[in-house]
């Protein structure tokens, strides 16, 4: 580790253990609207920390319904404790704020390590454990367990399996490598729960159809970019949720011969949530950063104002643009 690194207070496996083991009492938070990845990533340590005797408190303001069937997802909290955590972990958050504002507030009292795998992380904990390359939040927490030697038991690994299987969407993405592949082995010998997982990544329901009925009605191959869009009222209307269109983006994005995918979903009237997938020669990461969103190189997203068909357009463009300059 490097003297830059360790002014950024960079740490690595070992240091963020004995960190870990240092502490008494330690939180766990991780982003708003979460997903498998944040959720996973989040029991899978809590539950290894519990192991080591420690009390430990695992708070998500969401929640995440189609994740209830991970083991030790009881556990999860969507109030603050009274008191304040010897440290506060913070998992899979490029920013400090993805946690929402309360659990914010609370995180700067205290002495915060931040773990994590986005590239545009913004080193905002005391200690920052940040493997950039990592396909998955799961797959860092994976490493820590085991380095450090932590036991890993069937619940664990079920909660890292499913961590790492829902940001490589199921070992499709290019971010696999032979070391995702090991790691996934080895959870399997500790008994993670395959089968289960893969079947609530797959998960569906009726509103979940008439929901992507409505989406897949929308959509446009601009320029070899897949795009669509849903308003407020389209998931009002078959009481659907944004957990429901959580994974309408891949869908799109496995068109054949379309090298990126747009999504704009209307979270509050008049307010949109664009997300963005595309092929590792293209960068959505810095067209998201453009409109002060956050994310990865090929999977990132902004929030704006600007209506669906005209920020499609921007955004389309943008990308074309990036092309040319290659
Ligand atoms: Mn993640």
């Amino acid at each position: 580790m490097s003297e830059d690194d360790k002014k950024n207070g960079r740490v690595d496996f070992e240091e963020a253990g004995r960190i870990l083991l240092s502490a008494e009492s330690v939180l766990i938070a991780s982003h708003e609207g979460p997903e498998a990845d944040a959720i996973g990533s989040s029991l899978a340590l809590g539950l290894a920390l519990e192991n080591l005797g420690k009390k430990v408190w695992i708070y998500n303001k969401d929640g995440l319904e189609s994740a209830k069937y991970l083991p030790g997802y009881e556990k999860i909290r969507k109030d603050l404790p009274e008191f304040i955590p010897d440290i506060f972990c913070v998992v899979d958050c490029a920013t400090l704020d993805r946690i929402g504002k309360k659990g914010a507030e609370l995180a700067v009292r205290t002495t915060i390590l931040n773990i994590d795998h986005h590239k545009s992380s913004e080193l905002f904990g005391t200690f920052n454990l940040i493997i950039p390359d990592a396909p998955a939040c799961g797959i860092i927490i994976y490493e820590l367990l085991e380095k450090n030697g932590w036991k890993i038991t069937k619940d664990i690994a079920t909660n890292i399996y499913a961590a790492i299987a829902k940001d490589t969407m199921c070992f499709l993405l290019h971010t696999v490598d032979s070391k995702t592949l090991n790691i996934a082995s080895k959870l399997v010998e500790y008994g993670a729960e395959v089968y289960r997982v893969m079947k609530s990544i797959r998960y569906s329901t009726e509103r979940k159809f008439k929901l992507l009925s409505t989406f897949l009605s929308r959509i446009k191959i601009i320029n070899g970019i897949a795009t669509s869009y849903l308003y407020k009222e389209d998931y009002e209307k078959v009481s659907a949720t944004k957990d429901d269109s959580e994974d309408f983006i891949d869908l799109i994005r496995s068109i054949d011969n379309v090298k990126g995918a747009i999504f704009v979903r209307e979270d509050e009237k008049g307010l949109f949530k664009v997300s963005m997938r595309s092929d590792p020669h293209i960068d959505v990461g810095i067209i998201a950063r453009e409109y002060g969103g956050g994310g990865h190189k090929n999977a990132a997203g902004f929030n704006t104002r600007i209506h669906p068909e005209e920020i499609i357009q921007k955004v389309v463009s943008q990308i074309l643009d990036q092309e040319k300059n290659i």
